[in-house]
């Protein structure tokens, strides 16, 4: 990728004097990456040994080149005879991976390309455009940024991010034409992503039932209905007038990669996240002990359990913790939209997941306990979920 012309650096320089370097990434690290300023990791991107990806060291474990297959879930084949068969692979993909892939989804090829593109002109816009949207408020409609949080982090993570609130009324704080069309080609690809996220939610609380062991259903009169099928009902009325978000991510070349991460280990508070990659490959899932990376499937979807689904399916579905490593040739973007309940909205097990061989396990949470949390503890790995659990 061309590299942006210095113009608007100059205060750079002299912010590179200053002792503090969180200072010189003020803006963002990509400002600092295409000042031509970085020549090794600077120290304040450096993990401790234990936490380095290591990524000489991938295993090949049953794996292609340190890498394996998700399940890969054709969504066209959810309607029709198949329904069933794709339902158990659903139900497989969710208990064991915490992850698949979606393709045949149905999303144009324009929407997703758009998407992209428009992502790639946001971040090579002068840093004085991007850094308009600069923000410590977490809750900001939209925030650039760099990190994971660039006022909290220790250790600064090697990506920039500008993440977008997708409610309408955020909608008007978006970048417009700053680059060319941005809104547009968002909100059309937020629109699209959140009709998808409802069927696949669909169909993922649907193939809970593929996995029931034994909890008491109790039929009611009322239309027939038994009191699960209206829990299930309910979750899905409940994340369509949920809320949604996106994370633009841009993870720049890196000189070193082994030293740094791109995201450090993290599961997703949400139901479900769908995450959108470029043609480079970057993302890693824990599988069984081992960090294993996760192929690009060009135009298709990585779906992943939140926290919020893991508390529904009292377990049953993994939210897993995954992270992004970097590279020292290309550039990579991604965007992950994420889709949850209402804020206020308490999340239970669904009870026909619970019985006497497999208790409650979990609190019910809503996005306004996980808001409290991460006011005092960092929020990282899987801590917030630990939490939550009645039991380890
Ligand atoms: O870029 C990726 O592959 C991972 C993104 C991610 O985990 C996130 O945005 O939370």
């Amino acid at each position: 990728m061309a590299k942006m012309t210095v113009m608007a650096i100059p205060a750079l320089e002299k912010e590179k004097k200053d002792d503090d370097e969180s200072v010189l990434y003020e803006k963002g690290l990509k400002a600092v990456w295409d000042a031509n300023l970085i020549k090794a990791v600077p120290n304040r991107f450096i993990f401790p040994s234990p936490q380095r990806p290591k990524l000489h060291h991938a295993t090949n474990n049953g794996k292609t080149n340190g890498h394996f297959k998700l399940p890969v879930i054709h969504f066209d084949q959810l309607r029709g005879p198949n329904r069933p068969h794709v339902l158990r692979s659903l139900a497989d993909a969710c208990q064991n991976y915490g992850f698949f892939q979606l393709v045949n989804h149905g999303i144009a090829e324009d929407v997703i390309s758009n998407m992209r593109d428009a992502t790639r002109r946001f971040f090579d816009l002068p840093v004085t455009e991007r850094e308009k949207y600069m923000s410590s408020d977490v809750s900001a409609p939209v925030r650039y940024g760099t990190s994971f949080n660039q006022t909290k982090d220790g250790v600064f993570c090697w990506r920039d991010f500008l993440k977008l609130v997708c409610d309408p009324p955020a909608l008007p704080h978006w970048p417009s034409n700053s680059p060319l069309d941005f809104r547009k080609c968002a909100v059309k690809y937020a629109e699209n992503t959140k009709a998808l996220f409802l069927k696949v939610a669909e169909a993922v609380v649907e193939s809970l039932g593929a996995v029931q062991d034994g909890g008491d259903q109790e039929v009611v009169n009322d239309e027939n209905m038994t009191f699960d099928e209206k829990d299930e009902e309910k979750i899905i009325t409940q994340v369509k007038n949920g809320s949604q978000f996106m994370m633009l991510n841009y993870y720049p070349q890196c000189p070193n990669p082994d030293l740094t991460l791109g995201i450090p280990p993290h599961s997703d508070f949400d139901f479900l996240t769908l995450l959108l990659q470029d043609d480079v490959n970057g993302l890693q899932i824990h599988h069984r002990g081992d960090w294993v990376g996760v192929d690009v499937i060009p135009n298709a979807f990585v779906v992943n359990v939140g926290d919020l689904l893991e508390i529904f399916s009292n377990g049953k579905y993994k939210s897993v913790m995954h992270r992004a490593v970097v590279n020292s040739f290309k550039p990579r973007i991604s965007v992950a939209s994420f889709h949850s309940t209402p804020v206020e909205t308490i999340v239970e097990p669904l009870p026909k997941l619970i019985s006497s061989s497999n208790p409650r396990r979990y609190k019910g949470t809503n996005f306004l306990t996980f808001l409290e949390y991460i006011k005092t503890s960092d929020y990282k790995k899987k801590n917030f979920l630990e939490s939550r659990k009645l039991f380890t």
